[in-house]
């Protein structure tokens, strides 16, 4: 693999569920050395700052979905900035809560599909995320980026999706935690999902392999998002929607390191970091040695490495 152009964009998303915090996490991801961790990896890294939503109405303290203006704001600023940048590098989002998502996903989706390129998602995360603002029980869109982005109705207040992910491209990997709406509905969809209790029996290499093989089949361009309950709270108390059981260390670095050797990675989220939650920057630096792992850190080089 060449050295990548990878390009750091804050996306101090805090309006897509009610606990305050995630708006400190790019500065987070910095602080934490995401820069120099990429630059040692032999990278090129442009940092673009933080972005701001679109200009929007004021929202209503007191409205069941919560910052819903700011949260299309984001959207619509997120959308443009992923398709742009998709043609100057390897987009990193820093999150930001994972409403981040409704609008990245989709940007980078356009790009792909003016290449004439097909846009597969992998999501790693304990919850699914597939709620439409109908369908949500907590009013937080947070729970709905993949809702919007394969094109489910409900989304009357967002601008249309610039393009959406056909279902049967996206895979899910970590659930743990799936209210009944999202089960219902996904159960009409082709959306791989794996659960920890798959996890446990087959491994996690197994269903992910699976899926890069497809995407690499597809000629896809492959969108990682990467929410911090992914991994178990143990290792990253640092996010409000904590659930146990979730993946070890091991096993998310390896889905990182994989992800590297299969070369196949456009663009990547790493989001739900929430400092003020945080132990002393613990899950914060977990994530930086997560994304270093996806972009080429190793213990030792390895023969086998396809793409090297
Ligand atoms: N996340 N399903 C729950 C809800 O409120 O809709 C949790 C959503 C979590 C969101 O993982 O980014
Ligand atoms: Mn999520
Ligand atoms: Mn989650
Ligand atoms: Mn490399």
């Amino acid at each position: 693999m060449t050295d990548t152009t990878c390009i750091l964009i804050g996306a101090p998303v805090d309006c897509g569920k009610r606990r305050l915090g995630c708006l400190m996490g790019p500065d987070a991801f910095r602080a934490a050395r995401l820069p120099e961790a990429l630059r040692s990896l032999g990278h090129d890294v442009i940092d673009r700052g933080n972005l701001r939503p679109a200009d929007h109405p004021a929202d209503a303290d007191d409205a069941f979905l919560h910052k819903l203006n700011e949260t299309v704001g984001w959207t619509k600023t997120l959308m443009q900035a992923a398709t742009q940048e998709m043609a100057h590098g390897l987009p990193i989002f820093l999150g930001g809560d994972h409403a981040l998502a409704l609008g990245t996903v989709p940007g980078v989706a356009a790009f792909a599909k003016a290449q004439g390129r097909p846009q597969f998602v992998l999501w790693l995360d304990a919850h699914t995320d597939y709620h439409s603002p109908q369908t949500t029980g907590s009013g937080n869109l947070h729970g709905t980026p993949v809702g919007y982005f394969t094109g489910r109705s409900g989304f009357d207040a967002f601008p249309p999706p610039a393009a959406t992910v056909p279902a049967e491209n996206i895979c899910m990997i970590g659930l743990r935690s799936v209210d009944p709406e999202e089960r219902t509905a996904l159960d009409d969809t082709p959306i791989a999902r794996h659960d920890m209790r798959e996890i446990d029996e087959r491994g996690i290499a197994r269903p992910l392999q699976e899926f890069l093989t497809r995407v690499a089949d597809a000629n896809g361009f492959l969108h990682v998002s990467l929410d911090v309950d992914f991994i178990d709270p143990a290792h990253a108390p640092g996010v409000g929607t904590t659930v146990p059981g979730g993946a070890t260390v091991r096993e998310a670095h390896l889905v990182m390191e994989m992800i590297h050797d299969s070369g196949l990675m456009t663009s990547l989220d790493v989001v739900e970091l929430n400092p003020f939650l945080d132990d002393r920057g613990q899950t914060a630096h977990l994530m930086v040695d997560l994304v270093a792992s996806a972009l080429g850190r190793t213990v030792f080089d390895r023969p086998t490495r396809g793409r090297h």
